[in-house]
């Protein structure tokens, strides 16, 4: 058995398994979020969440009907029904150049201590990371942006690994990136980032194609016994463009540049028709996981093709699992 290292969520959305096909299984009543789910909204997905306040909360990429793409916040009793900004997030902070929207989306929450921060992908002349602080939800601080352009996917680790905070990160291009591995950075303040690693990259020949083309982290990784245990996407190119999956690895918990396992089968794959309809067909892409210590519970927030938000179910033991079993 393995086991979570961190809160217990008592509240944790749950339902038992359902499907007998992989290790991850999907909320029946999928989705959990619509595409006109705020007055403004075109469509809501790649979304994060996190346990706040006994309920909660997130922050959540809305694209306008003029397909402008913005992060807002969003508050929930049970994980499930969500009740989201018409609004987007107005971040302050000390520097008016880094303030300036270009666009936003894709974000990651993560607590650390008693602040959340916020990464996303962040328009400065291309997209990179950029960086804010809220401790509730209200009132949201914008930091330095990580790193220089072309990046997207920045994802924190929960707490400091020696005496550095750490990101993931998948450097990019200005476009729709037909490469991409991930990387690990390092910093002392979350304003100054170095010692760049080499986490994973992508898969050549037919061993395991669905992760051929690019990967890119996901949720914020979770604390295990075993390593930290890191939901990513991978993607394929076919004739009809890129179809997005849902793998897993296990990362060294002092070194997390060294991968222990990864998974050679993907975990979830577009499969359900609002999975494979949309504004982007065959898109899963996970950006949260909320993480139950005291069951091995977790519940993968993710993006439907372009256009809704899913929310899918595993546990600790299963995941580390299929990965021992067809590990690259
Ligand atoms: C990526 C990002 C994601 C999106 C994905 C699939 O480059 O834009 O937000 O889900 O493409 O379109």
């Amino acid at each position: 058995m393995s086991r979570i290292i961190g809160e217990e969520i008592r509240n944790i959305p749950w339902q038992e398994r359902n499907d007998t096909a992989g290790p991850v299984w999907r909320y029946d009543q999928n989705p959990i979020i619509g595409r006109h789910a705020t007055k403004i909204s075109n469509s809501v997905f790649n979304s994060a969440v996190v346990p706040y306040n006994g309920g909660f909360a997130g922050v959540f990429r809305c694209d306008s009907k003029a397909i402008s793409m913005n992060i807002y916040t969003g508050f929930s009793e049970n994980g499930v029904d969500w009740k989201i900004s018409d609004e987007p997030i107005v971040f302050e902070g000390a520097d008016e150049e880094i303030l300036r929207f270009e666009y936003r989306y894709d974000p990651r929450v993560c607590r650390i201590g008693d602040r959340y921060y916020i990464t996303w992908c962040n328009g400065y002349h291309a997209p990179t990371i950029g960086v804010a602080w809220t401790k509730d939800f209200k009132k949201f601080v914008q930091l330095e942006n990580a790193f220089l352009p072309c990046n997207r996917n920045g994802v924190l680790f929960p707490r400091k690994i020696g005496d550095m905070y750490m990101m993931l990160s998948r450097p990019s291009d200005n476009g729709h990136t037909p490469f991409g591995d991930i990387y690990v950075s390092q910093s002392p303040d979350l304003e100054f980032w170095g010692r760049h690693r080499y986490v994973m990259g992508t898969v050549s020949g037919n061993d395991s194609a669905w992760q051929s083309t690019k990967i890119g982290p996901g949720p914020i990784p979770i604390e295990t016994d075993e390593g930290w245990l890191l939901i990513y996407h991978g993607v394929i190119t076919t004739c009809n463009g890129f179809v997005y999956r849902m793998g897993c690895a296990l990362l060294d918990l002092e070194e997390p540049w060294k991968v222990k396992y990864r998974s050679k089968e993907y975990i979830l794959a577009p499969n359900e028709l609002y999975e494979c309809v949309g504004d982007v067909p065959n898109v899963t892409f996970p950006c949260a996981a909320l993480a139950d210590a005291a069951t091995g519970r977790i519940a993968i927030y993710y993006g439907c093709a372009d256009t809704v938000t899913g929310l899918a179910f595993t546990t600790v033991d299963d995941l580390i699992q299929h990965m021992k079993k067809a590990s690259l």
